[in-house]
């Protein structure tokens, strides 16, 4: 298959070394337009691939039967709709930013869109991307369910196990914001790696009480100890890592906050219903945010 992998950190890097690896003809897409985009990636087995790739090549774009879109989750929109024209009508876009909120900002755009959430970890340690933690990559539709659109769960399996083709992908996307809501802006209020967090028992109840009440009301079957044990993992899988929301504030860049405690909040507004954990937590990352955002005037 041809596929564009629409920025090339971390998340971009991994799947484009493992794509390619699988045969398949890959090339990278970068904000600022470049011919060739590079790709160091350390396994987790240990072995290192280190590749030159095509990039922002908009024949090859035109004529990729997979987009997969690796961007923090503000900047999707804006570049799918530069892009827009570019991409064949056909082409599946494949969204896999941490967050929810983004499909509202996309309605319009003819491709179809499929949502992707990942337990995959890598992280950058100076030029080279190191996948830390193994995972699950949740896959499905975000409009009526096209059957041939989960043929591409194979491949992306191939490449990158595992693969999950969901009709509703939409539970998986809630469990994984849970994840995001709970570890990222707490490991921002500690300024700690992810496995420290398990010292805050207390906290992250009260949020994983809180969501699951938010996510039983928008129609999710959920509960307080399912997503206990869910985040728990994660701190486990993922303790020396730096959260992305960390690395942001630490490198006093905007945040994907709106998409995470932000939506949250926003759907339990929607609900009639208040978020107080939630909220606290957004208010202090958007705190963190305005603060640097005014020192750098
Ligand atoms: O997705 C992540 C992130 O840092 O954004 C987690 C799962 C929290 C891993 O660090």
């Amino acid at each position: 298959m041809k596929i564009t992998v629409l920025g090339c950190g971390a998340l971009g890097q991994l799947w484009l070394t493992a794509l390619e690896s699988q045969g398949h003809e890959v090339q990278g897409w970068l904000r600022v337009t470049q011919p060739y985009c590079s790709a160091n990636v350390v396994h987790l087995d240990g072995s290192v691939s280190n590749g030159t790739y095509v990039a922002n090549d908009p024949d090859f774009l035109n004529q990729s039967s997979l987009l997969i879109v690796t961007l923090k989750a503000w900047q999707v929109a804006s570049a799918l709709k530069n892009l827009e024209f570019l991409i064949a009508p056909s082409c599946p876009i494949l969204l896999l930013n941490n967050g929810l909120g983004i499909l509202e900002e996309l309605r319009g755009l003819p491709q179809p869109i499929l949502q992707g959430v990942t337990t995959h970890a890598a992280t950058r340690d100076g030029h080279v991307i190191v996948h830390t933690a193994s995972g699950i990559t949740h896959i499905g539709p975000t409009s009526a369910p096209a059957a041939r659109l989960s043929d591409l769960a194979e491949p992306l399996h191939q490449a990158l196990p595992d693969v999950a083709w969901h009709n509703n992908v939409a539970p998986a996307a809630w469990q994984k914001l849970a994840v995001n809501c709970i570890i990222n802006p707490l490991s921002v209020q500690y300024d700690c790696r992810n496995g420290a967090l398990k010292e805050q028992q207390a906290e992250i109840l009260r949020l994983c009480a809180e969501i699951a009440h938010i996510m039983e009301r928008e129609g999710y079957h959920s509960s307080k100890e399912n997503l206990y044990n869910y985040v728990m993992q994660i701190i486990e899988s993922t303790a020396d890592n730096l959260s992305s929301m960390l690395q942001d504030v630490r490198a006093q860049r905007l945040t994907e906050i709106d998409y995470i405690n932000g939506y949250v909040v926003r759907r339990a507004r929607a609900q009639g219903m208040a978020a107080p954990e939630n909220s606290r937590l957004y208010d202090l990352i958007k705190r963190k945010e305005q603060f640097y955002e005014h020192e750098s005037l």
